[in-house]
């Protein structure tokens, strides 16, 4: 089957995806870690601790300062991808990928933990979708063509918990998943499974991980997300990353696949690196020989972009001083919504900005061992031993989850008789584990335990020869369903979104295609509570549909709140009834400079007429908000109420090469009267050929300016790059170098 290619000034066609879908088959099984390149050279630098670069990306917005340059950190960089529709979480994917992300953690609609088996079909979700083969396939099919494009492998991700974990599991190595999470503690803990079928079907779902080469990462950080007080759960969390580690290195997975889903327990206002930091160390020095997958503090998180930003630096910071080898993304939409595309792609970009602007952070600074740092992870580490010891010594691990170990509010080795309890023979799924019966048999590949295909005349060492291999040898043998359910389904929601799929009706969106979700921000000048209400209002006001606040911060309690809301608009844009100018032309400043200094650039300005204002052509010619003069243009300015007469014979005698008038007041159309006087004038003094004449100011149209017989006129919003673009490119056109 051909690959499909992508273009990048084109949309992903999520029908092409879905065309020929039962004969994809997956390029390649396994988890893919960036190429680190020490020493690589981009643009004016060099940087000790990035990895290849990409093909083509979206850079950081300063880049254009520095060559359009996108280095890449070393850390895997994941988004968490969760709209519900999977048509349109494979166009967040490919924002996603050329933001820098090259591990999409799909997330699954909620509670499909209880659902025990397979689901088929494309079937809508809640803050995710559920996880079916048809959905995991068009994905795995839309990544492959976004890798390309973008030029690095992207692995892409998803949950093998819950009762249906070795069915899961089998699917994912057959449709060539690359990560997923499995630790069967998260089942019994947050998700009520029987412990017994939860350790069972683990042993059995981390073989299949380990045939199929998937990284798995636990699921840790849910003690941390449930803990009352997270800060106090530290020991527990090293015990189960260190419970689930060791268990799937037992059943086969290599240690460079096992990952462990490492959080700091806390955030600002506490003091948190100080206490995260002395974790993170403790964590490394017992479980250093699995890979970190460091997962931002989601505990403390509120709705505010910003405060969820920093919490994100910090962590991190603690990311760069322990070497984290893959960073999570998470966004501020935890705290408010299932998360929106933009801010995916920004969680995305602050991850590779902090990443990259640390750089080189580990040649110039050591951590301090012998301090606090050193101390408290020392007390971290004992206080964990200490819990495990007692784990064994109650019983072990399931009698410990009995008496109610884990989530304990308390600070270990105190207890407040407070943690998640559940009973060995409770739970659900419960009395569904059975021995094996004598004449058993599983001919398949990846089996946890004995298969007993001797008795059959097989080869314990290949037992699905038996039966000329099993799915993962023979391909055929997988059953692919398309759709089950004939209305929630991806033909049902396209045809509906028709009209906004490769059109000229554009609606904005936030969570899915043409959903028309928008979001304002506003400073209401009253107390948060009124501040909210008349948002809404507001929202209302403005034809928005649903209008809700989603965040507010208080300004002073009296004086204001900044309120950010979203809402619906009900209406289309057409774009074909649109007439869109072409971008604005800029010179690049390197190609003004070399001008000028091939070229030496004289000019003289002023305000004419009866006209005192200065600002305006200050703005154009100071170097203070780049003006002409950084380009080393040299500038005679004769000030303002200039008479135009004054400003030409000035050119005359200093032979100037071009002349700029700045004309803010405009009665009776003085503004270009005084330009078409200034033509008139040098042309009068015999100097037309020699000088460029450009006029500008708030009132003035470009193209009202020109007809009086100037080569150029600027109007509002018009900045020194403008100005200093046309005056090069005008003399590279008198002096025939440019069409
Ligand atoms: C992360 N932010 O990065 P269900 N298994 C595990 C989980 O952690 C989760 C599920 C299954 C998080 C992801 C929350 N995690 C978001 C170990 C959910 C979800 O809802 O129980 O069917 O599966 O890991």
């Amino acid at each position: 089957m051909a690959d499909i290619k992508l273009e990048k000034n084109e949309k992903l066609d999520i029908k092409n995806i879905l065309k020929d879908l039962d004969k994809y088959e997956p390029r390649r099984r396994g988890w893919v870690w960036r190429k680190p390149a020490p020493g690589l050279k981009m643009g004016p630098f060099e940087y000790r601790d990035a990895s290849e670069p990409m093909k083509q990306g979206v850079p950081l917005p300063p880049a254009k300062y520095f060559d359009g340059i996108d280095p890449q950190p070393q850390p895997v960089i994941t988004t968490e991808i969760a709209s519900g529709r999977f048509e349109d979480d494979i166009r967040r994917m490919r924002m996603g990928a050329w933001h820098g992300a090259d591990h999409i953690m799909v997330i699954r609609t909620a509670g499909q933990s209880h659902m025990d088996g397979l689901i088929e079909g494309t079937p809508q979700g809640i803050g995710g979708v559920p996880i079916s083969r048809k959905q995991v396939r068009a994905q795995r099919k839309a990544l492959d063509a976004i890798e390309d494009e973008v030029g690095r492998p992207i692995n892409y991700h998803s949950y093998v918990s819950g009762v249906a974990g070795p069915d899961i599991a089998v699917m994912f190595a057959e449709e060539g998943i690359n990560g997923a999470h499995q630790d069967p503690q998260y089942n019994v803990l947050y998700r009520n499974i029987n412990c017994v079928r939860s350790f069972v079907d683990a042993c059995e779902s981390k073989k299949i991980l380990a045939w199929a080469d998937i990284a798995q990462i636990d699921g840790a950080h849910n003690a941390n997300a449930t803990a009352r007080e997270a800060w106090k759960v530290m020991p527990e969390l090293i015990v189960q990353h260190a419970i689930n580690s060791k268990f799937s290195e037992m059943v086969g997975i290599k240690p460079e696949n096992i990952c462990l889903s490492t959080v700091p327990p806390t955030a600002t206002p506490a003091p948190c690196v100080f206490m995260d930091l002395p974790y993170a160390v403790a964590l490394r020095d017992l479980c250093g020989k699995y890979k970190m997958r460091a997962q931002m503090n989601t505990k403390y998180i509120d709705s505010s972009a910003r405060e969820a930003t920093v919490t994100h630096v910090l962590n991190m910071l603690i990311s760069k001083l322990t070497s984290a080898d893959i960073q999570s993304t998470i966004t501020p939409d935890e705290g408010r919504n299932v998360p929106w595309h933009i801010y995916n792609v920004e969680a995305c970009d602050t991850a590779k900005q902090t990443l990259i602007g640390l750089d080189g952070l580990m040649d110039m600074v050591e951590l301090k061992m012998d301090g606090p740092l050193g101390e408290k992870a020392r007390e971290i580490k004992e206080r964990a031993c200490l819990f495990m010891e007692e784990i064994l010594e109650v019983g072990g691990y399931f009698k410990a989850v009995e008496e109610g170990f884990f989530v304990d509010s308390a600070e270990y080795p105190g207890r407040n008789g407070d943690g998640i309890a559940r009973q060995i023979e409770g739970g659900i799924g419960y009395g569904y584990i059975y021995e094996r019966d004598e004449d058993y048999m599983a001919p398949v590949t990846a089996h946890f335990g004995k298969n007993n295909v001797e008795q059959y005349g097989g080869d314990p060492a290949d037992p699905a020869a038996l039966i000329g291999g099993c799915t993962f040898e023979d391909r055929s043998k997988i059953v692919y369903i398309d759709e089950l359910d004939e209305e929630d389904n991806v033909n049902v929601r396209l045809e509906e979104k028709e009209k906004y799929i490769n059109s000229d009706i554009v609606k904005p969106e936030m969570e899915w295609l043409a959903d028309g979700t928008v979001m304002m921000t506003m400073m209401i000048p009253t107390n948060k509570r009124t501040a909210e209400v008349v948002a809404v209002e507001i929202g209302k006001k403005m034809g928005l549909e649903d209008p809700e606040v989603i965040n507010r911060e208080i300004m002073q309690d009296a004086e204001g709140t900044r309120i950010e809301m979203k809402g619906k608009l009900n209406f289309d844009i057409d774009i074909s009834e649109l007439t869109i100018p072409p971008e604005p032309h800029y010179l690049s400043d390197q190609e003004i400079r070399d001008d000028v200094e091939a070229h030496p650039l004289k000019v003289v300005c002023a305000t004419v007429g009866e006209d005192e204002h200065s600002v305006g052509l200050r703005e154009i010619i100071d170097i203070k908000h780049g003006g002409i003069e950084r380009f080393g243009i040299e500038i005679h300015y004769l000030g303002t109420s200039c008479p135009v007469e004054k400003l030409v014979d000035a050119a005359v005698e200093l032979n100037a090469e071009a002349i700029l008038a700045s004309t803010i007041i405009s009665h009776d159309n003085i503004h270009y009267k005084n330009m078409k006087r200034i033509n008139d004038l040098c042309i009068e003094k015999g100097i037309r050929d020699d000088v460029i004449i450009v006029a500008g100011g708030t009132q003035v149209i470009p193209e009202e300016g020109v007809k009086t017989g100037i080569d150029a006129a600027f109007g509002r919003n018009s900045h020194g790059i403008d100005v200093a673009s046309f005056l090069i490119e005008e003399r590279q056109r008198r002096r025939g170098e440019r069409e």
